[in-house]
């Protein structure tokens, strides 16, 4: 049976602090994840399971419940603190309100290329960040590609922000985005994932943005038929671990979780890059529109403002300074 976020959230408040290693080997680990099996971070979190199940003879294991069954990110995020779920895997948009330092990757034009994204979160400023998010009750384990989000949308091609005036865009609930989306002069609607694809038929909103894998797995572009490669923001998905079941597990066990997430990167990466692959075939396949020749240029300064608002403390100036010096 699958357990509800009520019931998550009960079983880990009543549990008496002194519950030890024994109670989460009695029990698998339960991690989370809003996108459903086979997707590359739902099979790259099953692979770190199998590492750790290996490493420890089975005394530890992982229930992944894939598919957004436990509660959209934001809800789950918050259960992972609480230790109702021990492991999660979320975008770093959910976690823009909870943690500053989240915003650097997440701000539109910052990574070149995909390798220096790479670099940048392999690195030192990766693992700044990871730790940045021990003080919120999460001890933050890898970070996994999420490739480039574009805007897509029902109506017409995209090419310059002047098309985009007046269309209803959903975002994340993050106020990065919302921001973003404002400095271009369309309406942003700040909703949960797992609510877009009813709002895009509905007409709730008239469009989203997202990456290739995520465009064609959710259906999206069932609806939203222009896709216009506006590739503004590269924020990347992260692998966090509840900090209150961290601090049940002996340090050989948190050793074994973070190699096992490390190992899970490289493993993710192939993956991901042969989704975008086949992902972007099967839209083309499917005739939607790929707009390829935007203005990325007036896209990067209209977004430029929003780089001095979100960015206001020296520890991510100082992110920012490190990152671009990786370019
Ligand atoms: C996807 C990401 C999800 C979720 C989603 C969204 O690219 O993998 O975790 O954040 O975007 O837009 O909400």
């Amino acid at each position: 049976m699958i357990p509800t976020r009520r019931a998550l959230i009960a079983a880990a408040l009543a549990a008496p602090a002194t519950a030890c290693v024994q109670e989460i080997g009695e029990r698998p680990l339960r991690g989370a994840d809003s996108h459903p099996s086979g997707y590359p971070t739902v099979a790259a979190v099953d692979h770190f399971g199998r590492l750790i199940s290996e490493r420890t003879g089975g005394r530890l294991r992982l229930r992944n419940y894939a598919g957004g069954q436990l509660g959209e990110e934001k809800d789950t995020l918050e259960i992972t603190i609480f230790g109702g779920l021990d492991i999660n895997r979320v975008n770093l948009a959910p976690l823009n309100p909870i943690e500053p330092l989240t915003l650097v990757p997440s701000l539109p034009f910052l990574f070149r290329s995909t390798d220096h994204m790479r670099r940048s979160l392999d690195g030192v400023p990766g693992r700044t960040i990871l730790n940045s998010l021990e003080q919120h009750g999460l001890i933050g384990l890898a970070f996994y590609d999420s490739g480039e989000r574009s805007f897509y949308n029902t109506r017409s091609p995209i090419r310059t922000p002047a098309d985009m005036r007046g269309l209803k865009l959903r975002v994340p609930t993050s106020d990065l985005y919302v921001a973003m989306v404002q400095a271009l002069g369309a309406s942003p609607i700040p909703l949960s994932y797992g609510e877009v694809f009813q709002s895009l038929v509905q007409g709730v909103v008239d469009g989203a943005e997202n990456n290739w894998p995520s465009y064609q797995d959710s259906r999206h572009f069932e609806v939203a038929r222009y896709y216009s490669l506006t590739r503004h923001v590269m924020a990347p998905e992260v692998l966090v671990a509840s900090g209150r079941t961290w601090g049940k597990l002996s340090s050989q066990d948190r050793d074994i979780l973070r190699a096992a997430a490390t190992e899970s990167v490289p493993f993710m990466r192939e993956l991901w890059e042969a989704r975008e692959t086949t992902a972007r075939r099967a839209v083309v396949e499917a005739g939607v529109e790929i707009v390829e020749d935007v203005d990325r240029p007036a896209f990067e300064a209209a977004m430029a403002p929003v780089w001095d608002r979100f960015i206001t403390l020296p520890a991510q100036s100082a992110l920012v300074e490190q990152i671009r010096g990786m370019a």
